[in-house]
């Protein structure tokens, strides 16, 4: 039997570079090896304001960006999150085996809600969603990047605690999978902040669907330093990221890339960095592009409905013996 990973990105805007060379890119890779669900994360993404209208497209487009990026859907099961209500029912379950105290402690919280005039309950309770989702599906492994390993630490906290109290293995605990060489992508503008999908400076930001002439502009916009010198340190974050960026795209290591652009300035570099992006980025719009035909709808459809009712099946299975558990009458 292949091994159980879950993993799902919030429809919040179009998918950035950051979520293609952090997460993307990965389950491409490991779509082979293991019984894999991924899902749009449609219930996460409401813990901030978003458009109604722009929120229904969005998540229609982020499946459709699932595939250009190569998920095959044949090979894995995807589905959007409020598909399968079982997510935020094991959810409110699970708020009832969550402390307070260690919520406050997650640092993605403290970081969204400086952000936020009100900031929502749902927001707070962000990581014990997570966990649902996790803990549904008896996931051996959930590709997390740096940002996320804090909410898998919890989650595995909170499947100790539900096991313990209620003196049964219900709940599998979830390691994390972290793939070697696994970027973290910096913003063009404040290279010390992850890139973001809802940043608000769109300068800021590479979406897939950036067109070749956008993603020149943004880079050779982002910041750098006044010394013209391509060297990875951590005195230079702008430099440093795009050298990430760099190498992510084209395998090169950091002494290959100082080798190949000594004595030569940023701009020079900026456009080779740009111009390797684009051809990353190309082939994944070119697909995207054939999935927007209308005669295409019916068939995306078809993939989130049977991916929702295989998810489903097992989703209700999980929840039945949670219920069982906590002490529940069956109807
Ligand atoms: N900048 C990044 N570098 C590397 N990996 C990244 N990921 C996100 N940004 C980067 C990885 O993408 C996966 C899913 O992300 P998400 O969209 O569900 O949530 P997020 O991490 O909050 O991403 P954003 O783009 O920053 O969303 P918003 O702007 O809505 O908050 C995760 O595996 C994450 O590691």
């Amino acid at each position: 039997m292949k091994k159980q990973i879950l993993s799902g990105i919030q429809p919040s805007g179009i998918l950035t570079l950051g979520n293609y060379l952090g997460a993307l890119r990965n389950w491409v890779k490991i779509q082979n090896d293991y019984d894999c669900k991924f899902f749009v994360a449609d219930l996460h993404s409401i813990t901030v304001d978003q458009d109604p209208e722009q929120l229904r497209k969005n998540i229609k487009s982020v499946i459709m960006q699932y595939l250009a990026c190569g998920l095959d859907p044949e090979k894995n099961t995807i589905f959007i999150q409020s598909h399968v209500h079982e997510h935020a029912e094991l959810g409110w379950i699970l708020n009832c085996s969550t402390y307070m105290g260690e919520l406050s402690r997650m640092t993605q919280f403290k970081d969204k809600s400086k952000k936020q005039e009100n900031v929502k309950v749902g927001l707070f309770d962000y990581p014990v969603l997570m966990a649902a989702d996790i803990l549904l599906y008896d996931a051996d492994f959930v590709p997390v990047g740096q940002d996320q390993k804090q909410h898998l630490e919890i989650a595995r906290d909170i499947a100790k605690r539900f096991n313990s109290t209620y003196k049964k293995e219900i709940f599998k605990l979830p390691e994390g999978y972290i793939t070697e060489n696994t970027a973290k992508i910096m913003s063009l503008q404040e290279p010390t902040k992850k890139m973001s999908k809802s940043d608000e400076n769109k300068e800021a930001t590479i979406f897939l669907l950036d067109d070749r002439a956008t993603v020149l502009k943004k880079v050779k916009k982002a910041v750098t330093d006044s010394e013209n010198v391509i060297k990875y340190s951590e005195e230079k974050p702008g430099i440093k990221n795009l050298m990430n960026i760099y190498s992510a795209v084209t395998d090169k290591t950091y002494s290959q890339i100082e080798e190949e652009f000594k004595g030569i300035g940023y701009g020079k570099f900026k456009e080779d960095v740009a111009s390797a992006i684009s051809d990353i980025l190309d082939p994944i719009q070119e697909k995207y592009n054939q999935m927007l035909l209308p005669e295409n709808d019916e068939y995306i459809k078809n993939i989130c409905k049977k991916g929702a009712d295989v998810a489903q099946k097992i989703a209700q299975e999980k929840l039945k013996e949670v219920y069982e558990a906590v002490g529940f009458v069956t109807k």
